[in-house]
């Protein structure tokens, strides 16, 4: 059985950029995940940086800082059961276009053309990312 978690949800600037801030935190909360804390803000290139240090060196690194430095992002430290892999769940795989409908990236997002992929949330991928996450964003 899982253990109480809490994990990083980003709401990117495509999704805020759409209004769908609400839709997000409505399929968390109707999945029963509780929001424990919640800001708007414009994340600075080193707070990004530093989140995606482990993409440091790929070719979407310098496209993913520009287009997450594009708009207000919603951080949110969320909290469950499980949560951390849920999250994963509710959010679908990394590329929109093959991402299973049901989930917000497979219901929500789609490819644009970009270098980088959007697809409107991250979520932290472990325990171990989640305690990093939240202590930057929070
Ligand atoms: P996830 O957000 O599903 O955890 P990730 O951590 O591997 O995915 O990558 C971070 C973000 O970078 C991802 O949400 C979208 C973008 N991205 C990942 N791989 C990519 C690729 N091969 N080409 C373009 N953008 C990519
Ligand atoms: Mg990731």
């Amino acid at each position: 059985m899982s253990e109480l978690q809490q994990t990083l949800v980003l709401i990117k600037p495509d999704a805020v950029k759409r209004n769908l801030i609400g839709e997000v935190i409505r399929r968390c909360e109707a999945k029963g995940y509780e929001v424990v804390e919640l800001k708007k803000l414009a994340a600075s290139r080193a707070l990004l940086e530093e989140h995606y240090a482990e993409h440091h060196g790929k070719v979407f690194f310098e496209p993913l800082v520009e287009f997450m430095l594009s708009g207000d992002v919603v951080a949110i430290r969320l909290e469950g059961h499980g949560v951390i892999e849920g999250f994963r769940s509710l959010a679908g795989s990394t590329n929109p276009t093959s991402a299973a409908p049901g989930t917000i990236r497979g219901d929500l997002g789609r490819e644009w053309g970009t270098k980088v992929v959007q697809n409107l949330v991250h979520g932290s991928d472990s325990a171990e990312s989640s305690s990093r996450e939240l202590a930057l964003w929070f």
